[in-house]
């Protein structure tokens, strides 16, 4: 590091282009100009001084983007100690309110810890999220001192890194091991929408199509269960259009996953760029002009966590206020398909249910 400044411009010098990270550490340009400056001021002795300055984000992300053999070996051990810390909580939730001792988020949480160092994690990923009852419907909660009571939901969004890789996992369940009839309604609608989205996980899909495959089934499982009015939001088709589904699922259905939990890598399809293609914004619901959304491709690793949160309001059924529900699994595009590597814990209602009694 002492001699950088000496050396750069002797390594700088004679080359075309000089690439480095764009407008990601502070003052890197003009140290890049100090190291380019006498470079320079050898031109007219016949040095070449690079003439391109080019961000190497770009390919440093696609070169993250697709993973090798050896990262995804990792990547499936990161998700299996994720998915026994999940155990962990559920099974202890359950028996702490059976031996009537009191339960907070953050006992959960130490759960969580607790198993992650148990099998060598170095941290958790990022934050665990660890909501009781209506704190699930705020979406990026933290673990914090909630009561965690009899008959409340349970939701734990937690993930540990291991050897420099994330893992990405959430669950939700009954604190005290058993659904009610309306937690059974939604979650079962959750749960049947990402379906939907592995279904529409696999190479040659489009980044967003497990997201339309969401969100088409919650639109009519939202009519279905009462939570939205067809005399005042339509259809299905219409929820979809008119976007009144958004009320109760405000996020999208998955990010990239690897060295970060939000991993880099870009969404839009980089082969496609500029290609005549139009489409609505997920989220915003804003035109996207010129950016077709980006081709799966085996080795990709992305999370598949669609959810339901719903806040007391005028005209929602009272039997569902404040329930917030999420389930995220981690997946590999592999060619036919998907693989997910987090269903160590269990997802169906039931045998969360019988892992409880356990
Ligand atoms: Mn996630």
């Amino acid at each position: 590091m002492t001699e950088l400044a000496a050396l750069m411009p002797k390594l700088l010098e004679n080359r075309s282009t000089v690439w480095y990270p764009f407008a990601t550490h502070k003052g890197l340009e003009s140290r890049v100009d100090d190291w380019l400056q006498p470079v320079r001021a050898r031109v007219r002795f016949g040095a070449l001084c690079p003439d391109q300055q080019r961000d190497v984000c770009g390919l440093l992300d696609e070169m993250r983007l697709i993973k090798d053999a050896h990262e995804l070996a990792v990547m499936r051990r990161a998700s299996v100690i994720s998915a026994r810390a999940h155990i962990r909580a559920m099974q202890r939730s359950a028996a702490m309110l059976r031996a009537g001792q009191e339960v907070r988020e953050y006992h959960l949480d130490a759960e969580l810890l607790h198993e992650f160092r148990q099998h060598g994690s170095q941290y958790p990923a990022y934050g665990s999220i660890v909501a009781g009852g209506a704190n699930a419907c705020v979406l990026h909660y933290r673990a914090d001192k909630g009561p965690i009571n009899d008959g409340d939901l349970v939701l734990i969004d937690a993930g540990c890194e291991l050897d420099g890789y994330a893992s990405d996992i959430t669950r939700t369940f009954p604190a005290n091991g058993r659904f009610t009839g309306p937690q059974r309604v939604l979650y079962d609608l959750v749960l049947a929408s990402q379906d939907a989205a592995i279904a529409a996980t696999h190479a040659g899909a489009r980044f967003v199509d497990p997201h339309e495959a969401t969100v088409a089934v919650l639109a009519q499982g939202l009519l279905d269960v009462g939570l939205l009015d067809p005399n005042k939001v339509g259809n299905a088709q219409d929820v979809i259009a008119n976007r009144s589904y958004f009320e109760f699922y405000m996020h999208r259905t998955g990010h990239w996953l690897g060295m970060d939990v939000h991993d880099c890598g870009s969404y839009v399809e980089p082969s496609q760029l500029g290609q005549i293609s139009e489409r609505k914004d997920p989220l915003s619901g804003e035109n996207l002009q010129y950016r077709p959304s980006r081709v799966l491709r085996p080795g990709m690793v992305l999370t598949i966590e669609p959810g339901i949160y719903v806040r007391p309001s005028p005209g929602v059924p009272e039997r569902f206020h404040n329930i917030g529900i999420r389930i995220e699994d981690d997946a590999i595009v592999t060619e036919t398909g998907c693989e997910l590597i987090t269903r160590d814990v269990p997802v169906k209602a039931d045998e969360i249910e019988a892992l409880m009694r356990a």
